[in-house]
């Protein structure tokens, strides 16, 4: 039997527990090698966020709203699994795999601020476990429940360790009336396990609204006592880091301002999947990669690769 620090989906509810991995995973004698100073790192590691509002200007953001738009209008795309659709209005609501549907996409992944703060938090080389942009339209964009993507990345991918995190980058602005994303800062610490084993194929109906790996209303609440909710919100090109263990939640869009976000999961290379811990079958591949991670080079953003010092 293989050892599980963080199991999950069991029959009966266990008990939550504090985290078996560091938040920041560089070595301390290498600490502030990159973009990240102390007191963000050190914020980093109380709350499991960090945000960054104007992080790219309006103008850089242009070319992928025109890319999005393109998107929009190709039915080929439009019928892959990766896009996954409203129930109720048929909108779509994620696209999964952007950085292997687009090169501009692909080219942000290796930004070389984001990747430069992305190494320092997980101690070196990384790659992209998962890519996505949720999409809320106006009025109809429907709500996340709360949730650790660990707990599901771990469950049904077969991720070991906590040591990833999501790069959240605003495509269009955040406000308090579009759904944007809910944290609860400090979660992070505490690992909660969820009650129900995981059905087959799961995904299929996970991604329009989450039902196995939801964690339960008094661990929520305990949590929420001590850290309480945040929303960062700000314009088009905003950033949010996030830890991959760092419950977080969305309201559905009541506003007639559509909100679109892109995700970059970034894993360390030390931190490949495995068989996941509490699902029969792996999942596709568009929301787990599992080719062997070829670590993530920066690429400045006139498209020269920088050249990696030793
Ligand atoms: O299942 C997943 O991998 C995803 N689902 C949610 C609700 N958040 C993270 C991730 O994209
Ligand atoms: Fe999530």
């Amino acid at each position: 039997m293989r050892h599980d620090d963080y199991v999950t989906r069991t029959r009966v509810e266990r008990e939550r527990h504090i985290r078996c991995d560091p938040v920041v995973h560089m070595p301390t004698t290498q600490r502030w090698d990159g973009p990240l100073g102390e007191v963000a790192l050190s914020d980093f590691e109380r709350d499991g966020f960090l945000s960054f509002e104007g992080f790219f200007s309006e103008e850089r953001m242009a070319p992928f709203f025109d890319e999005l738009d393109e998107m929009g209008r190709d039915e080929d795309l439009l019928r892959q699994d990766g896009v996954i659709r409203d129930p109720k209005s048929g909108a779509i609501r994620s696209v999964f795999d952007m950085h292997r549907i687009s090169q501009r996409f692909d080219e942000l992944t290796r930004d070389p601020r984001i990747l430069g703060m992305v190494r320092q938090l997980l101690g070196g080389d990384v790659y992209i476990h998962q890519s996505r942009i949720n999409d809320k339209y106006g009025f109809q964009g429907a709500g996340f429940d709360w949730h650790s993507d660990f707990e599901t990345w771990h469950a049904e991918d077969g991720m070991p360790r906590m040591r990833a995190v999501s790069a959240s980058i605003m495509l269009t602005d955040n406000n308090e009336f579009n759904g944007p994303l809910m944290l609860i800062p400090g979660s992070h610490h505490h690992f909660v396990p969820c009650q129900g084993t995981t059905p087959d194929d799961n995904w299929k109906s996970s991604l329009k609204a989450q039902e196995a790996g939801v964690p339960s209303q008094s661990n929520l609440q305990a949590l929420v006592n001590r850290g309480g909710i945040v929303a960062p919100k700000g314009r088009a090109g905003s950033l949010l880091l996030f830890e991959c263990n760092t419950l977080h939640a969305s309201n559905s869009n009541m506003s007639p301002w559509p909100r679109s976000n892109l995700f970059f999961v970034y894993n360390s290379v030390d931190n490949a999947l495995e068989q996941p811990f509490a699902a029969e079958t792996p999942r596709p591949s568009f929301l787990a990669n599992r080719d062997h991670p070829e670590p993530l080079e920066m690429q400045d953003p006139l498209g020269m690769p920088f050249r990696r010092s030793a």
